[in-house]
């Protein structure tokens, strides 16, 4: 058995959503699925307890981070991330690539890997497929990602195309480097930006070499919103039905919904926890700034219609407070909302696929938060 097989269930008459489950070696998860994000091998302010009581089902970390802190020997000593961290779910790894392009400067980016400085230290440090592979064996997530390169937006059909061309031969460099493919499943990621020639080309190189899932990368990288669904639309038709398929980076609750209609299965994005931080709340009517003096004396919950245990508990008056004072319990309070209501919504996602009512959900829910409808 590979290590990560896809279930499809059913395919929702209405939008052509799928509804599946993906099969790890740390158990089982639904699709379509949002997957908090933990960076340092934390989901932010949420212990693992929290995360189950939101039914998080999988969680994503990084590679480029462990790597540098703690490393991935300690890592790997500790027994693996779902020991070191106390998470026994499915775990995902990002697999470096992105962050490098987003985080550090001085980037040199040649054929057989991309040479940057350390974010924190300054120190040069080089990443490349192989070495991308033996941390993320090192950590032992049950998916692992390919290393590949996320230009900037826009950029040249030109610089796309040998782009591309490159994010395939180190595609097929990973595939060699991998160590543990029987308990470790190793996605591939189709590039391309905007250029439906170019999605197609990565995505049929990715898919001859067999990978046991897709994700979509390069989106969300500042293109409008009709350019994302374009190119997933460009895109999936070239990828198999029977494996998983990711879009990275990608978490506002509109782009989720669509993702699902076009067929995504997997998404991730630190947005949830990112703007519950600065007490940014997610709710049925929209978004929710909570530290605004309009809340001061409302003693309402969050959402009336949560049913998480912050919204059964506290007031945005009292959470106002908690994250104008800084807080940590404010802070909390936020992440654990937001991300219940992204899984939430996954759940309601993936009932109205099993009820063939996808389109109908997407009108009132985006009615409800206050999106042009289109
Ligand atoms: N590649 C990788 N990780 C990513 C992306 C990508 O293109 C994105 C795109 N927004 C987010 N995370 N490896
Ligand atoms: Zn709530």
């Amino acid at each position: 058995m590979p290590a990560i097989t896809y279930e499809h269930i059913k395919t929702c008459r209405q939008s052509g959503a799928r509804l599946g489950k993906v099969h790890t070696p740390h158990g089982t998860f639904e699709t379509p699925i949002f997957m908090p994000v933990g960076t340092l091998a934390t989901v932010k302010t949420m212990d693992p307890e929290e995360l189950k009581e939101i039914n998080a089902q999988i969680i994503l970390s990084n590679t480029y981070h462990l790597w540098l802190r703690p490393g991935a020997d300690i890592v790997e000593e500790a027994g693996g991330l779902h020991k070191f961290m106390n998470w026994d779910r499915p775990i995902l790894t990002d697999s470096g690539g992105f962050q490098v392009f987003s985080l550090s400067d001085l980037r040199n980016i040649t054929e057989e890997g991309v040479q940057f400085r350390n974010h924190l230290s300054g120190e040069k440090l080089f990443l490349s497929p192989e070495k991308s592979m033996h941390v993320q064996n090192q950590l032992g997530p049950d998916i692992m990602m390919a290393f590949d390169e996320c230009p900037p937006y826009p950029a040249s059909h030109e610089y796309m195309k040998a782009s591309v061309e490159r994010t395939s031969r180190w595609a097929e460099r990973c595939l060699s480097a991998h160590q543990r493919p029987e308990d470790q499943g190793l996605f591939g990621i189709v590039q391309g930006g905007e250029y439906k020639d170019l999605r197609r080309q990565s995505a049929e190189d990715l898919v001859s070499l067999d990978f046991p899932g897709y994700a979509i990368g390069g989106l969300s990288v500042g293109e409008p919103k009709d350019v994302m669904n374009q190119v997933l639309e460009d895109t999936t038709p070239f990828l198999p039905q029977d494996k998983p398929r990711y879009l990275m980076g990608v978490g506002s609750a509109d782009s989720l919904i669509d993702g699902a209609i076009r067929g995504i299965d997997m998404f991730d994005c630190v947005l949830p926890t990112r703007i519950a931080r600065n007490g940014t709340l997610m709710t049925s009517s929209g978004r929710l700034v909570v530290r605004n003096a309009k809340f001061a004396r409302d003693f309402r919950p969050l959402d009336e219609n949560c049913s998480c245990k912050v919204c059964q508990n506290y007031s945005r008056a009292y959470i106002r407070h908690l994250i104008k004072c800084n807080e940590t319990l404010g802070l909390r309070l936020c992440s654990y909302h937001n991300l219940h209501f992204l899984l939430q919504l996954m759940e309601d996602v993936r009932q109205a696929i099993r009820e063939d009512r996808l389109l109908d959900f997407r009108e009132a829910f985006f009615e409800a938060y206050g999106f042009n409808k289109k």
